[in-house]
């Protein structure tokens, strides 16, 4: 009998996945997505100057590289384009089931049992999570958040009905989002306050736009674009993967280039004090840009660095007292880069559930899978390196990993596979031991910190990171005859 996956979320990771199936032959699955399209981020996050902080050639499938790519670093509707396009190459489109979230899993009888939330089942072999990391917006516990009059969202909601032109904005964070919004809005807008609680490090990166030339040439020309692909892997692998682990050579050059950007970059020294921060570089995730710092220096943009009091219906209170008065409030917050499956209702064998599984600390083995809960796979699960490399081929690299667990189902060698106890333990400890030496936990706050303030990230290599994730240790799994 053949069997049938389940594919939850129809984000990068889901459309790889789904690709790979059907490339391998297999047609019984569904892609479930609980939103009415796909794309994941690239769907729900459409703020005004946003674009990936990963150089384009690089955020592409390995096998379905772009050559015409507008930027260096792309805007987000291209991105979300990129993979409308490739799901309709490789016809997704009678697999997906939009509107149709998972609530519960339950595996039972050797099979998985889905309950959609709208009432419908579904029972398949296999379940492989695609459910991403930055998904769950994080809004901020600010007294009187309710109480502002004006319009107000958080940054992966914005609401395009709101006008913006002539406006007094205000928003509230300093991350990777805020500091592609604040350039593009600083000429629209009439009054732009940036409430910045913690001053990041800004790497100077500029986004050339590529010529037509250039695009044509990679388009005629599949090696160089290749080469393209090959230049930017290396240079996160070499520079920026290495210094966030421990080299502290590669991590003293991005600090000098983050320290040099901001003397050369930010005129007034008062406003130079004010947006240097006092904490390592490559303790948050480092910001790339080289629109920020002139941004903040426009007469219609200014930095509040008194922090919040609360919020009232004309604008935010700071603690010393002043009222800034906003038309719009934008919450840079963030995302709980935690939740991973929640709030699904994940049981597997004897009645186990993740959530207790997950009570203390999100622990999988090697990202992928967890002890008990048979056939079920994850992508870019707890602890994948996502602080250090393009997403797309750590999800690859995932990928094939975990197809080849499959197919010892697949090519009957067993009935159901999942990672030992002891394996999962031991992997933990020493990615716990491991987490010591990174930059990640010198003393700032991020989301890349979970409850118990270790990074959800992956402390080693990119070279061991493609080494481990090779080929199975099969000593490692419960292989249930
Ligand atoms: O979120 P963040 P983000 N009062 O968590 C502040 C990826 N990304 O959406 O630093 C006041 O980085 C908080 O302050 P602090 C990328 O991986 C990718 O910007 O905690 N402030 C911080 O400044 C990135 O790392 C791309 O003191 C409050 C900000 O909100 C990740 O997404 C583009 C607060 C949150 O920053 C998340 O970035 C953008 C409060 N109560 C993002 N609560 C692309 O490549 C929070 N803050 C597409």
């Amino acid at each position: 009998m053949s069997k049938r996956f389940a594919i939850i979320g129809a984000g990068m990771s889901g459309i790889l996945t789904a690709i790979k199936l059907k490339q391998r032959g297999i047609r019984d699955f569904a892609i479930y997505e609980k939103a009415g399209g796909l794309g994941g981020t690239w769907r729900d996050n459409t703020y005004p100057g946003l674009s990936c902080d990963v150089p384009s050639h690089v955020y592409a499938y390995s096998f379905e590289l772009k050559a015409d790519w507008s930027h260096r670093f792309s805007p987000g509707a291209e991105i979300q384009g990129y993979f409308e396009g490739v799901a309709k190459k490789y016809e997704l489109d009678s697999h997906f089931r939009f509107n149709s979230e998972i609530v519960r899993a339950e595996y039972c009888d050797g099979r998985w049992h889905l309950s959609i939330k709208d009432g419908a089942t579904d029972v398949v072999d296999f379940v492989i999570c695609a459910t991403g990391v930055l998904h769950h917006p994080a809004y901020p516990d600010i007294p009187g958040l309710g109480d502002f009059e004006g319009a107000c969202f958080h940054s992966a909601r914005w609401d395009h009905s709101v006008p913006l032109e002539g406006r007094r904005i205000g928003i509230i964070g300093t991350g990777s989002t805020a500091i592609q919004i604040v350039p593009a809005l600083a000429d629209t807008v009439s009054k732009l306050t940036l409430f910045q609680r913690t001053a990041q490090w800004v790497l100077p990166f500029a986004n050339p736009a590529y010529s037509e030339d250039e695009k044509a040439m990679y388009h005629t020309s599949p090696e160089r674009l290749q080469q393209s692909y090959d230049f930017w892997s290396a240079r996160f692998v070499d520079t920026f993967a290495r210094a966030v682990i421990g080299d502290q050579d590669e991590l003293r050059k991005i600090e000098d280039a983050c320290r040099t950007n901001l003397e050369e970059n930010v005129a007034d020294p008062d406003l130079r004090r004010r947006l240097t921060p006092n904490y390592r570089a490559a303790c948050k995730r480092l910001i790339m840009s080289d629109t920020f710092y002139p941004a903040m220096q426009k007469p219609s943009v200014a930095l509040v660095t008194d922090g919040i009091d609360r919020i009232e219906a004309g604008g935010v209170r700071t603690k010393d007292g002043v009222l800034h008065e906003l038309d719009v409030l934008v919450l840079a917050t963030g995302f709980d880069g935690h939740a991973f499956l929640r709030p699904m209702d994940v049981v597997g064998e004897s009645g186990r559930r993740l959530a207790d599984a997950w009570a203390q600390a999100n622990e999988a083995y090697r990202s992928v899978a967890v002890p008990g809960f048979p056939n079920f796979f994850m992508l870019v699960g707890p602890n994948s390196p996502i602080g250090n490399f393009s997403v797309v081929l750590i999800s690859e690299i995932q990928l094939a990993y975990i197809l080849q667990l499959a197919d010892l189902v697949l090519g009957g060698k067993c009935r159901a596979v999942a990672p030992k106890e002891e394996a999962t333990r031991r992997f933990n400890v020493a990615l716990r031991e491991a987490l010591k030496g990174t930059i990640w936990v010198t003393g700032c706050r991020s989301w890349y910190l979970d409850r118990n303030g270790n990074p959800a990230l992956w402390p080693w290599s990119f070279g061991r990171f493609r080494r481990e994730m090779d080929s199975p240790d099969l000593a490692d799994f419960n292989l249930a005859a």
